[in-house]
């Protein structure tokens, strides 16, 4: 097994890899930011390396300074967690350069599913259902309107080197493409430096529902059941569940097959998700593949028992998977994801410091976060300050706890989206499992908080 693992991450997911090397007796180091000299990555690491400045650009992206933090400490792998390095296919090709593992899967991996045309092509041929849609790229306007209507509107421009919503634009009516080519293109060029586009149709009031997979080195690969995850705002996920109250038996076995299969296609090796469009009659479609371990993956351990992280280093050492598919047992869990933002202002940022802090205890609740009274949550980086998960033997077991344990989080200081959660935990549509990704779209959140 790996001996020291660098964690090229900060935050409670630095934190969360910490705690399965200790388990595992893996030496861990930290890097860290000027900003995060005191976090709790820095001190509970066996050793940890400054690499720069508070902003992203100068320390966590930072690769020089992250490899010369791998070599000095002598580490032989490096794991990426989320956002940050996570799905550079350059990082991961250095990392092989210089004789470090890096926990993900191959380069060449990660760019096949990173460019979407290329991963919607290669999911097509391997069988797995996808959205009807253009062949390829749109070229101009002109071809837009053609395509359009061989697809027939409403349909959607998405950026190829797109995903989380950037670059993209649903389109009504031919009087409508024009403008929306131009300012797609315009913002995927600006954001990604690549203005591709394609166009698909537009799935109205679906479902987001993604699949974990785990896949060894060996050519198998296994599903671990899905996330719901269909509670976004502005392609920001606020809460996940599994199992998705939208799932059949049936549904899951389709849907994991195919999950299964388009990682089995590509050789994939580690964790990964398959993300789906649900739509209302149950057809799915293949939309990404998150090439990472993501935020929401505690939900999965909770309902099947399981290390994920653990899987993802020893797949990463080369140790086969276990022939047998997990399903999961008699057990609901649902996250919300805690920011540091005020939910009743538009979810605008509110970093500060934390003056007293009462975290959620009890049976069949977790808390993964790296804050503590007294910590001051920095303005450079991402919102998400810790994650709530709850289990139960069944959905409403699982909320009621939900709502029991965010009562008791205690959290001054600052504002967070808690207010937000007890909300939508007492919403009608959201209890009754009756809700889409344009659940918050209609809402005036604002007012509902009031
Ligand atoms: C779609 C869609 C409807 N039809 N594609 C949003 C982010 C990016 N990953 C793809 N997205 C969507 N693609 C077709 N053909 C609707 C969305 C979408 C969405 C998807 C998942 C979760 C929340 C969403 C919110 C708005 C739109």
């Amino acid at each position: 097994m790996f001996k020291k693992i660098l964690i090229a991450n900060r935050g409670e997911i630095a934190l969360r890899i910490i705690r399965t090397c200790k388990e595992m007796g893996i030496k861990t180091v930290a890097v860290y930011s000027t900003a995060d000299k005191e976090s709790l990555h820095v001190r509970f690491a066996d050793e940890a390396v400054c690499i720069g400045p508070p902003k992203g650009a100068d320390s966590y992206l930072n690769i020089p300074n992250i490899m010369a933090a791998a070599e000095i400490t002598n580490a032989d792998a490096i794991h990426p967690g989320y956002g940050f390095l996570s799905e550079n296919a350059k990082f991961a090709e250095i990392c092989e350069q210089h004789n470090l593992t890096f926990i993900g899967p191959t380069p060449d991996q990660i760019r096949q599913m990173g460019d979407k045309i290329t991963a919607k092509d290669t999911m097509r041929r391997a069988g797995v259902p996808v959205v009807p849609g253009s062949d390829g790229l749109i070229d101009d306007v002109a071809m837009a309107k053609i395509e359009a209507k061989k697809i027939g509107y409403p349909v959607i421009l998405k950026a190829t080197a797109g995903g989380g919503g950037k670059g993209m634009r649903v389109v009504w009516n031919e009087e409508e493409i024009e403008k929306a080519f131009d300012n797609a293109t315009m913002e995927a060029g600006a954001a990604f430096g690549n203005a591709g586009m394609y166009m698909e149709k537009f799935v109205e009031e679906p479902r987001h529902i993604e699949i974990q997979v785990a896949a060894d080195k060996y050519g198998k690969a296994t599903h671990l059941s899905e996330r719901d995850c269909s509670i976004q705002r502005r392609h920001q996920k606020l809460v996940e569940e599994c199992p998705s109250p939208f799932m059949t038996d049936e549904l899951r076995e389709q849907m994991g097959n195919a999950a299964i299969k388009a990682a089995e296609f590509i050789k994939y090796q580690g964790l990964g998700t398959i993300e789906f469009l649900v739509d209302k009659h149950r057809n799915f479609y293949f939309m990404e593949m998150n090439t990472r371990i993501q935020v929401e993956h505690p939900v999965t351990e909770e309902v099947m028992d399981y290390d994920l992280v653990k899987e993802q280093i020893k797949l990463a050492f080369g140790e086969p998977i276990s022939g047998k598919v997990y399903y999961p047992r008699e057990m609901h869990a649902i996250e919300c994801r805690i920011n540091a933002e005020d939910p009743t202002k538009n979810f605008a940022p509110s970093p500060g410091k934390i003056t007293s802090l009462h975290t959620s205890k009890g049976q069949g609740v977790r808390v993964d976060t790296h804050i503590y009274a007294g910590y001051t949550i920095p303005p450079y980086y991402d919102s998400m300050i810790a994650k709530v998960i709850c289990r139960g033997r069944t959905r409403e077991e699982a909320l009621d706890k939900m709502d029991r344990a965010l009562r008791e989080f205690i959290l001054e200081g600052i504002h967070t989206t808690i207010p937000f959660h007890l909300w939508l935990l007492h919403n009608e549509d959201f209890r009754s499992g009756n809700y889409t990704t344009k659940f918050l779209d209609d809402k005036n959140l604002a007012e509902e908080l009031k």
